[in-house]
């Protein structure tokens, strides 16, 4: 067995990568470290509790970070502080644990020469400019624009720096915008369709016509499980689906999955700040490690995630009205 320390694992992208690993990749004995704040949910872990081994603890306490990269194999970090509109309202959670947190962990695997992935986003980059067909690659220059991605990007170079000078093991990821279930209803889609499910207007950012390159969160998990077999260590991998859409264009076909009319959406405030175009160019993913998306797909990925939505109001309706009410407070 290898034993696997899976950080922020009670998160959309974490849950969703431990279950896919019990899953698929039986060798692993999973140990998941997460805070559970706001964002995270321990019952999202509930189908494999038996297979896992949960603990909950801040991935800055140095010394419950070293206990267990130290009786761990291989280290998948994914605790963060993830949403860009709480990063504007109020920076330093995000300071604290994408920076500190990732620096306490580097530490601790650098102490113990452990193997580590380092899962960050597309975001880092900046944005393209509205009407280019330019992507993303691995040697883009690093130019973040929100205090979310800076704190990303400082991550980032935290890891590569430990590659290069302590010759820490480990690999990057920049994946452009995930969906699917278990994602927090703060976020664009999961926000809409609960909207729709609760009979209240949805809301669109500004013009409606930044583009994001939506990728199902089962793709991106698959993409770090390539990465950890077969990806060269101190590499970065682009993640992206290839399918760009405008926030317009995803709301109209939300709306029209759920039997609305297209365009009846409320307009609300703009993102200060909002970046205008994402797109990863994820070439090196594709020839390198053979990685395909299996749900390009965006209506099929849709239809599916608007179901689960439906069907597991228990996991998301607590949390709505406290979500919306820190919208109103944002003028959102
Ligand atoms: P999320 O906010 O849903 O989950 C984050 C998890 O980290 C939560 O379970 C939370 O409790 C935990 N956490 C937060 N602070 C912690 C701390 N100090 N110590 C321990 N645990 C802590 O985020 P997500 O969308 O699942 O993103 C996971 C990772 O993937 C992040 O690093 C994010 O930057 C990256 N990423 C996300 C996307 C996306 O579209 N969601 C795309 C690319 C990359
Ligand atoms: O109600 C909304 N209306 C709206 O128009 C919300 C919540 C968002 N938007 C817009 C803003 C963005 O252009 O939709 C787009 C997507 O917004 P988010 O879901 O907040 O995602 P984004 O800011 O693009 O960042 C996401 O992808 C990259 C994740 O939150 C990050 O963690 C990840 O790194």
């Amino acid at each position: 067995m290898t034993r696997m320390l899976v950080t922020g694992g009670a998160g959309f992208i974490g849950a969703n990568f431990v279950r896919h690993t019990v899953r698929h990749h039986p060798r692993y004995r999973i140990r998941v470290l997460d805070a559970l704040t706001y964002a995270g949910d321990e019952r999202a872990l509930d189908p494999v509790a038996d297979r896992i081994e949960f603990v909950r603890g801040d991935v800055c306490d140095a010394g419950l970070v070293d206990e267990l990269v130290a009786d761990a194999d291989v280290v998948v970090h994914l605790a963060a502080e993830s949403h860009v509109d709480n990063s504007l309202d109020d920076p330093s959670p995000f300071v604290r644990t994408n920076l500190l947190g990732t620096f306490t962990l580097l530490e601790a695997v650098r102490r113990h020469d452990r193997r580590l992935h380092h899962v960050s986003t597309d975001e880092v980059f900046g944005d393209l400019g509205a009407g280019s067909t330019e992507r993303f690659t691995e040697t883009t220059r690093y130019d973040p624009s929100s205090p979310y991605s800076a704190t990303k990007a400082g991550s980032d170079l935290l890891v590569r720096a430990w590659v290069r000078s302590y010759g820490v093991r480990a690999t990057l990821s920049n994946c452009a915008n995930n969906y699917g279930p278990f994602q927090h209803i703060e976020k664009f889609i999961p926000r809409q369709v609960t909207n729709l499910l609760l009979g209240r207007p949805t809301k669109l950012y500004g013009t409606g016509e930044n583009v994001r390159e939506w990728t199902h969160v089962d793709d991106h998990n698959a993409a770090v499980h390539l990465i950890l077999e077969r990806g060269r260590i101190g590499e970065t991998y682009l993640v992206g689906s290839g399918g760009e859409q405008t926030n317009k264009q995803v709301l109209d076909l939300v709306l029209e999955l759920m039997d609305q009319a297209p365009g009846s959406y409320e307009h609300v405030p703009d993102r200060p700040g909002h970046d205008l175009r994402y797109a990863a160019d994820s070439t090196k993913l594709r020839t390198e490690l053979g990685w395909r998306p299996r749900h390009a797909d965006l209506r099929a990925g849709l239809t599916r995630t608007i179901e689960w939505y439906r069907a597991n109001e228990w996991w998301w309706k607590p949390d709505k009205d406290t979500t919306e009410a820190r919208y109103r407070r944002l003028g959102r």
